[in-house]
């Protein structure tokens, strides 16, 4: 059976479908040259010297559709597979971030305390909120997840803005700059990938320019926002609220950002319900099964597609 090396953790359903076609190697017992598959997932992803050392490597499953923490081009370059787990989480990720526009706008962790602390008794009526429908968003990468997001949001009747790298054949209105975007935008919702080409790109200027009434959302990668320039908009009140899923180095989140008020966090959980993550683990062991089987994969990453 070919030799298959776990970087993180896989559900038991996972492990039996793995175990019926694979030795499975833990990270504290392995031999680099027996290696022929990986598996992983978005946050672990392969360290570069790692990869370098599996020279018999020919596939890495990622569990997850952000590869960031892979270097998808040297894994083509050296015709090594990395697949992931595209679209079957679209659903999941989009209703995350409509779950968190609606907590900020709504008030729904100041309200829910007002009625746990027994304030409601003491104090009278909650302070009002702010209604969620009729705003602007928009929307950081209109990708597969990304128009998941648009879809969600018709009920609350939103007018959709969006900047990514190419215009897309839809009826939203384009925007080719990202800070002019967030300053017609009502709230901004991040849902690029991750890495370099992302990195911090929404800014002190992005941050500013949503402004004092503006709401933040991302549930893409903690590297897509400058935390730090986040922080101190939330602070100032440049920026109204921030509803995240993700952070920069994360699991460890500022005090600063779990000190203010006007924040929704969530420890990455985007994807993460018993039927999505069922559905992601499938795709995983998918891939990693069919090229056993006949050498190609079920959901190559854009790099690795031409293999
Ligand atoms: O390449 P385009 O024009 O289709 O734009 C993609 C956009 N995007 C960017 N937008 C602005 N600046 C960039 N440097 C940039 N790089 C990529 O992000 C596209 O509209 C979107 C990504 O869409 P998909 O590839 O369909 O990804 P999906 O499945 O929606 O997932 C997005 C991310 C994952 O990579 C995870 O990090 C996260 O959601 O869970």
């Amino acid at each position: 059976m070919p030799d298959l090396l776990q970087i993180g953790g896989i559900t038991d359903t996972m492990k039996e479908r793995l175990e019926a076609a694979f030795t499975i190697h833990q990270l504290d017992e392995f031999e680099p040259e027996k290696i022929t598959h990986v598996i992983t997932n978005g946050h672990d992803g392969v360290s570069p010297e790692l990869m370098a050392s599996l020279t018999n490597l020919e596939v890495i499953s990622g569990y997850g559709v952000g590869y960031d923490a892979v270097d998808a081009e040297e894994a083509a370059r050296r015709g090594i597979y990395v697949t992931h787990t595209p679209n079957v989480l679209n659903e999941e990720v989009a209703t995350t971030a409509v779950l968190l526009l609606l907590a900020c706008y709504r008030e729904l962790l100041r309200d829910d305390a007002y009625v746990r602390t027994g304030e409601w008794k003491t104090k009278g009526n909650a302070p009002l909120t702010r209604s969620a429908d009729n705003q602007t968003v928009g929307i950081l990468g209109l990708g597969r997840i990304g128009q998941a997001i648009a879809d969600k949001l018709a009920p609350w009747n939103a007018k959709i803005l969006y900047h990514s790298r190419n215009k897309k054949d839809v009826s939203y209105t384009y925007y080719d700059d990202l800070t002019e975007m967030a300053r017609d935008s009502d709230v901004l919702i991040c849902i690029t990938p991750g890495g370099a080409s992302t990195n911090k790109i929404v800014n002190k200027d992005v941050l500013h320019a949503l402004g004092p009434n503006g709401t933040l959302i991302n549930v893409s990668r903690g590297s897509v926002v400058d935390e730090a320039a986040l922080i101190e908009a939330l602070q100032s009140g440049a920026l109204g609220w921030a509803g995240l899923d993700v952070f920069e180095a994360e699991p460890a989140v500022p005090q600063a950002l779990r000190d203010l008020p006007n924040t929704v966090l969530l420890p990455h959980v985007g994807s993460a319900t018993v039927e999505t993550r069922a559905a992601m683990g499938a795709l995983t062991v998918d891939n990693l099964l069919k090229h056993i089987k006949d050498g190609s994969v079920m959901s190559a990453v854009p790099e690795c597609a031409h293999l």
